[in-house]
């Protein structure tokens, strides 16, 4: 007698709300709840927005060997950012090309000497895994743009490796 009275329950509850207690009418609403949550999820993943966006304007300045610089030797930046590096070569000298590469620590250096070795073909830029980004060249008039990640907190630094030009060219990167 309670064995058949159970089974009246669920019967009438089937009939009346579906077996876990819902309405016809929220059953009704269901399918586009379902349908949202993953699409929700998924704009999360690839908004970009959320990310902070760095952006440094610099410039390579000067006229020959003697007179070249980054007009800025210092940089800062946001962990883990987005950073946006427009460089412009201010020169009008032809021979006057210059590039921004940004190195871990104490390298720059070595990964200028390494860059002139590589020579024009390869942009001055050697394959090591020191560096963090490289940047196109720069020709006299012109604005290259690099992007890149930012790295954790720390110091790093940056570099121009066309041939000679990091004895004057080089700064520090302070990521915050
Ligand atoms: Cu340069």
């Amino acid at each position: 007698m309670k064995k058949t009275g159970i089974a009246w329950i669920i019967l009438a509850c089937s009939f009346l709300f579906g077996c876990d207690g819902t309405t016809p009418e929220q059953e009704a609403q269901r399918p586009e709840q379902i349908h949202e949550e993953p699409l929700k999820q998924q704009e999360t993943e690839q908004d970009t927005t959320l990310q902070p966006i760095d952006e440094i304007n610099i410039k390579g300045i000067g006229t020959d060997l003697q007179t070249i610089a980054y007009d800025q030797d210092t940089l800062e930046v946001t962990a883990d950012a987005l950073v946006r590096i427009n460089l412009t070569n201010e020169g009008s000298h032809p021979t006057i090309i210059h590039n921004i590469v940004f190195t871990q620590r104490n390298t720059y250096q070595k990964v200028a000497l390494a860059g002139a070795e590589v020579g024009a073909s390869g942009n001055y830029v050697p394959d090591s895994p020191v560096i963090l980004a490289a940047s196109p060249l720069a020709l006299p008039g012109q604005t290259v743009q690099l992007e890149f990640k930012a790295p954790g907190p720390g110091v790093y630094e940056f570099v121009c490796t066309y041939p000679d030009h990091y004895k004057r060219m080089h700064g520090l990167l302070i990521v915050k």
